[in-house]
């Protein structure tokens, strides 16, 4: 099958074939969602003979694939990614306009995929765009969720969730492959057998679902290469029974359908605390079996010698949440292919890999040994071997030490008797790394210690990154053309080219056309804030943004604390308004459903805003802003306006960070505590570049051990004593000081993540913010240095690191 001819004829040509063949209108009477629909199909098709040449490849090509598995992908918007891909732009905007379309009406109109919470999603979405583009095969697996993450609306301040029915107007970036489903069982029990004299063990489920791939394209930049990203969807083995239907109880007939689906039904909102819910390890099990079993019997040839797997094959394990593929592995190994336990735990071992991305003990997940052995019984049996196995070996390395026995055990008696994911994939994997240099630190001295005194070889570090493609290239137009303009073309797939940039840092000419880039990009969204929210950007300001999940150990809440303190020090006269940078805030941040406090937060900054944006004695300074359902996609507009990134978690906490580097490499000057990936930003931008505050982690450690009293704190700060009072006497809730009860009450009495503790230093790093922000000529240098010393964040890096430490894979064509 041949692509069609790179030409705007050629373009113009299939895309009204598509129009009229696949949508089934004339072009004079579709409407935008055909048209759009029509658009993607031609995108598509020239895509598609890569793609089958490239899948067709992996069954006969002798290197190794990457099996990525992760239960998130948070991908944003597919149709200018895939024409960046295939070069296709221009020549499809061309087209479109010849037939009289303008094709910034049809990008509008695609709704982003949303499977994904926030960080960790974004990371698998960044990591197969540089594997395709650096001709990788991978393959990604994961759950085609029905309704992805919750949109957010606002209802007086609070946040309202609605259903993400992204699938709405159709899906014209995936294919669906029910030929190619998969069995997916079941609870039920195990038995023994006898086979020709050999005894071995089988389950024997209760209930099956089956597992229906939804195959999406992963075009790589400008290569040619497209991979697959391989999502699963639940659908009944039995949908439908007539004979119940006949009986006349018609919500009983399509029971078995409505169960089966739920599987696939709703991406758990929360990716810092796992829900104890059956539903969610079902959706572990079924997309990581159905993965495996895709794997083994479709990709690799027939009669491949599965000893050799660990040469074909590497599964990543993204978190915890695809753990439950280790037993699985060696339930097809044991009881399918019939290897003795040996052989299968050597292959098993070889072909797993572990990433940590945290570093709160509640965001380790574990599943309860009652809930496990009840959905997953021979599952349980193989956890219980594996455990057992390695606890000898424990014994035999550290002797009889009974605490280090309970401390190291795979299975967890306290409070009540469950599997800790984290272990299992520890002993299991191949390589265990975290996300950032302290990250990976800090497992290894605190959360694994361990288990890297046992196998310190285990243990390593890939630093997070980010695809420039998205990031840069597409989200930053004029930043882009300038950097090519001023470097060529090659820093969108070697991102450390952008070092070149420093030379032009301190010429006037270069300084002014980059700082008329950030203005050009705080008008853009501006334009798109007035469009979705009737909001807007005042010129002049200081664009401060803090864009992430709403989580108490990020510290919204010292932002706002800031906020309010810079609110009262004009209105109270303390400070000349003539003497304030003038600012605009802005948030975006979706807080879990179920999180409470998170929410009063939501709250809290809303209700601040609506003060701040109406009190005359501030107007023209201060402005918050707070666009409802941060996304990818607003994501894209906010980051290449932005001035100022807030990266304020207390340090310890916060794994890495992605948006951080976003942040940077598009030009924002981070205010930041040495945490995460922060870290290593500091470090490459410069202290002179970069706003460090803050608590270092073992300062952190050090106030925990000798007992924090965040009272303390606001006794002995004004500034801090006096932002505090004027949210609880009711300042920025009609006089009603109920409101937010719960949230000061947290931070004077709990204040679990130390803002209270870090705020001094913070309102200190603000007032330096504030000076360097009035010397333009010298906060656009330090930009532009941000910009070009952030090529090591970039995902290719990323890529390559994880290929040398951990995967052993190469590129192929
Ligand atoms: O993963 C996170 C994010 N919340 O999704 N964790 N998880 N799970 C970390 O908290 C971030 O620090 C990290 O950047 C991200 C991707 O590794
Ligand atoms: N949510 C979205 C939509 C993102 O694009 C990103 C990263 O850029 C994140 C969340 C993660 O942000 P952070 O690394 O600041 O937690």
């Amino acid at each position: 099958m041949a692509a069609p001819p790179a030409s705007v004829d050629g373009f113009v040509r299939r895309f009204l074939q598509n129009l009229n063949f696949d949508q089934g209108v004339a072009l004079s009477t579709s409407d935008d969602n055909d048209r759009y629909l029509a658009l993607a199909g031609t995108v598509r098709d020239y895509l598609m003979a890569r793609w089958l040449d490239d899948q067709a490849q992996q069954s006969t090509q002798q290197s190794k694939t990457v099996c990525y598995l992760s239960a998130e992908y948070l991908l944003g918007r597919q149709l200018d990614n895939n024409l960046l891909a295939a070069r296709l732009t221009d020549i499809a905007t061309e087209a479109l306009a010849q037939c009289g379309i303008d094709i910034a009406d049809l990008r509008a109109l695609e709704i982003e995929p949303g499977l994904g919470n926030g960080g960790l999603g974004r990371l698998a979405a960044c990591f197969i765009d540089s594997l395709a583009t650096m001709s990788i095969p991978t393959i990604g697996y994961g759950i085609r969720y029905e309704y992805g993450i919750f949109r957010q609306a606002f209802a007086d301040g609070q946040q309202v969730e609605q259903p993400d029915a992204w699938l709405r107007l159709g899906s014209p970036w995936d294919f669906p492959h029910p030929e190619a489903a998969q069995t997916i069982s079941f609870a039920g029990h195990t038995e023994t057998y006898d086979d020709d004299g050999v005894e071995r063990t089988r389950w024997v489920p209760e209930w099956n679902v089956l597992a229906v791939p939804y195959n999406m394209m992963v075009p790589g930049y400008h290569n040619g290469r497209v991979n697959t990203l391989r999502l699963w969807r639940a659908v009944a083995t039995n949908a439908f029974d007539l004979h119940t239907f006949n009986s006349g109880d018609y919500v009983a007939s399509v029971r078995a359908q409505t169960f089966a689906e739920n599987i696939s039904k709703v991406l758990y909102p929360e990716d810092s605390t796992p829900q104890g819910k059956e539903l969610r390890l079902q959706q572990q099990y079924f997309f990581v079996a159905a993965s495996i079993a895709d794997f083994v019997e479709n990709v690799l040839p027939e009669g491949f010698d599965l000893a050799k797997l660990p040469e074909r094959v590497i599964f990543q394990l993204n978190d915890t949440h695809p753990v439950i593929g280790v037993p699985e592995l060696m339930r097809v190994l044991i009881d399918e292919k019939h290897l003795e336990w040996d052989a299968a735990w050597a292959i098993t071992q070889k072909c797993f890999a572990y990433t940590c991305h945290t570093l709160l003990p509640e965001a380790l997940e574990v599943w309860s040994v009652d809930l496990l052995g009840r959905l997953l019984p021979r599952h349980l049996e193989i956890i219980y071997r594996i455990n057992d196995e390695f606890l000898l070996e424990v014994r035999d390395r550290f002797g009889d030490d009974e605490m280090l026995i309970r401390d190291m055990s795979i299975i967890g008696e306290h409070p009540y008797r469950s599997v800790r994911m984290a272990y299992l994939a520890t002993v299991a994997g191949s390589k265990v790394n975290g996300v950032a240099e302290l990250h990976s630190q800090l497992l290894r001295d605190n959360v694994l210690k361990d288990f890297a005194k046992m196998w310190p070889e285990k243990f390593t570090n890939v630093t997070n990154g980010v695809t420039p493609r998205r990031f840069l290239r597409l989200a930053n137009p004029e930043l882009s053309a300038l950097i090519t303009e001023t470097l060529g073309a090659g820093w969108t797939v070697d991102l450390e080219r952008l070092r070149g940039l420093e030379a032009f840092a301190d010429d006037p000419e270069f300084r002014e056309r980059f700082a008329a880039v950030k203005a050009a990009n705080k008008r853009r969204l501006s334009r798109v804030l007035a469009a979705r929210d009737g909001t807007s950007l005042d010129d002049g300001h200081l664009l401060d943004v803090m864009i992430k999940r709403l989580h108490e150990y990020k510290r919204q809440t010292l932002k706002v604390l800031h906020i309010v303190s810079t609110y009262d020090g004009i209105v109270s006269g303390r400070v000349n308004v003539e003497d304030v940078q003038p600012r605009t805030f802005l948030f975006g941040a979706k807080a879990a459903p179920g999180y409470a406090m998170a929410k009063h937060i939501i709250h809290l900054i809303n209700a601040v805003g609506e003060v701040v944006n109406t009190d005359p004695r501030v107007e023209g300074r201060l402005k918050v802003l707070y666009p409802a359902n941060y996304n990818v996609t607003l994501a894209e507009s906010i980051i290449p306006a932005a001035d100022l990134s807030e990266q304020i978690s207390l340090a310890g906490k916060e794994a890495s960070g992605t948006g951080n580097m976003k942040l940077a490499l598009n030009g924002a000057l981070t205010i930041g505590t040495d945490d995460g990936a922060n870290v290593e930003i500091r470090q490459l931008v410069g202290d002179d570049n970069f706003f460090l505050f803050g608590m270092s982690e073992p300062e952190v450690e050090a106030l925990w051990a000798e007992g924090y009293r965040p009272a303390d704190f606001y006794q002995a700060d004004e500034r801090l004593r006096r932002a505090i009072d004027l949210i609880a006497a009711g300042t920025f809730s009609d006089g009603d000081r109920t409101v937010f009860e719960p949230l000061i009450s947290n931070l004077l009495y709990d204040d679990r993540f130390m803002a209270l503790a870090d705020f001094g230093t913070y309102i200190d790093a603000q007032e330096r913010v504030d000076l360097a922000y009035a010397d333009q000529e010298t906060w656009v240098r330090s930009a532009i240095l941000n910009v070009a010393r952030s090529g090591f964040f970039s995902s290719d890096r990323a890529m390559r690191d994880y290929l040398d430490r951990i995967w052993h894979a190469t590129p192929v064509n």
